[in-house]
């Protein structure tokens, strides 16, 4: 069985700083590439990492867009879901994600918030492991071709000083038992093999900064037979960097010393608390907050799907 791994997508339409083309436009045609590659090598389903979108409430314009997209495909989606794909982080608001919209239309699938695994036919079975994702964890199947679809920090070199990254074996080694895993999160491209696992990251489908390792990355999707566990990089059309990114004059400070600077910043304040309301309380009191603007926060919160008891212990 045939089938396409794909990963990080973050559908919006704005272009990011920097990018100069229409950059909706560009990931629309992106799309049309995928379901193109899936035709030719006659894929039978697409396993998509997470991060679907950029945000969780994108505009009904990019929503019903890449419905309409997604729509297209002749095959079934399965996805994770990613850390942009949610609402401050919280399993509760889900259903209000656009994500959970296209499952609500049936044009894809999440994998694995109920712990099972989806059945392809043919002795395969596709698992999902979400972002952060502490409960009802996937266990593979004695017999069968267990695949893990995961939106987890793993990576073979750090984003910047000091990140601790799990490598792809580390992550292996952590869930055993899986023949191939696909991964979603970091936004460079790998492929790996530990023991009897094969792991893969597409990476990002749009480049989005102008960091030097962003213009460098190739978007591509990966065809992978299950039969004979051989894989095949496809690379994704796309214009030279040059022509769809405007470069800013480089700043007197290289940005690294900020970022180290920032990192150690936030390493030496010591006083955070584990609770994000305590956070928030706390920031509150330093700075300030008025009741008003407390309110108006507490009020954004609920409509997110935070709780009334959670909405007075911010009051
Ligand atoms: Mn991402």
């Amino acid at each position: 069985m045939k089938l396409m791994l794909i990963s990080d997508i973050h559908a919006r339409y704005l272009s990011p700083e920097n990018r100069t083309d229409d950059f909706f436009e560009a990931l629309l045609y992106k799309l049309g590439q995928v379901r193109k590659i899936a035709d030719k090598h006659k894929c039978e389903a697409i396993l998509q990492a997470g991060d679907l979108f950029d945000s969780p409430e994108p505009s009904r314009y990019v929503q019903s867009k890449i419905l309409r997209e997604v729509r297209k495909l002749k095959v079934p989606i399965y996805t994770v879901i990613g850390q942009h794909d949610m609402i401050f982080r919280n399993w509760k608001n889900l259903d209000r994600t656009a994500t959970y919209l296209l499952e609500s239309a049936g044009v894809l699938t999440i994998v694995g918030l109920d712990g099972e695994p989806v059945d392809l036919g043919g002795g395969v079975l596709v698992h999902g492991l979400s972002f952060e994702q502490d409960f009802a964890l996937p266990k593979p199947v004695e017999g069968k071709f267990n695949i893990l679809i995961a939106h987890a920090s793993v990576g073979t070199r750090p984003l910047y000083p000091g990140h601790v990254l799990p490598s792809p074996r580390e992550f292996i080694h952590k869930h055993p038992g899986f023949d191939m895993v696909i991964v979603g999160d970091i936004h460079y491209t790998f492929e790996d093999k530990f023991k009897d696992t094969q792991i893969f990251n597409t990476g990002c489908m749009m480049r989005k900064t102008v960091k030097k390792e962003d213009l460098a990355h190739e978007p591509c999707v990966f065809v992978y037979d299950t039969a004979t566990r051989e894989y095949e990089k496809v690379l994704l059309k796309i214009k030279p960097w040059q022509e769809i990114f405007h470069i800013p004059e480089e700043k007197s400070q290289p940005a690294d010393n900020k970022l180290q600077e920032f990192i150690d910043a936030i390493r030496s304040e010591k006083k955070l608390a584990v609770s994000y309301y305590d956070n928030q309380m706390a920031y509150y009191k330093k700075n300030s907050v008025t009741n008003r603007i407390q309110e108006l926060i507490a009020s954004a919160m609920e409509r997110a799907g935070m709780s009334v008891k959670e909405r007075e212990e911010i009051k």
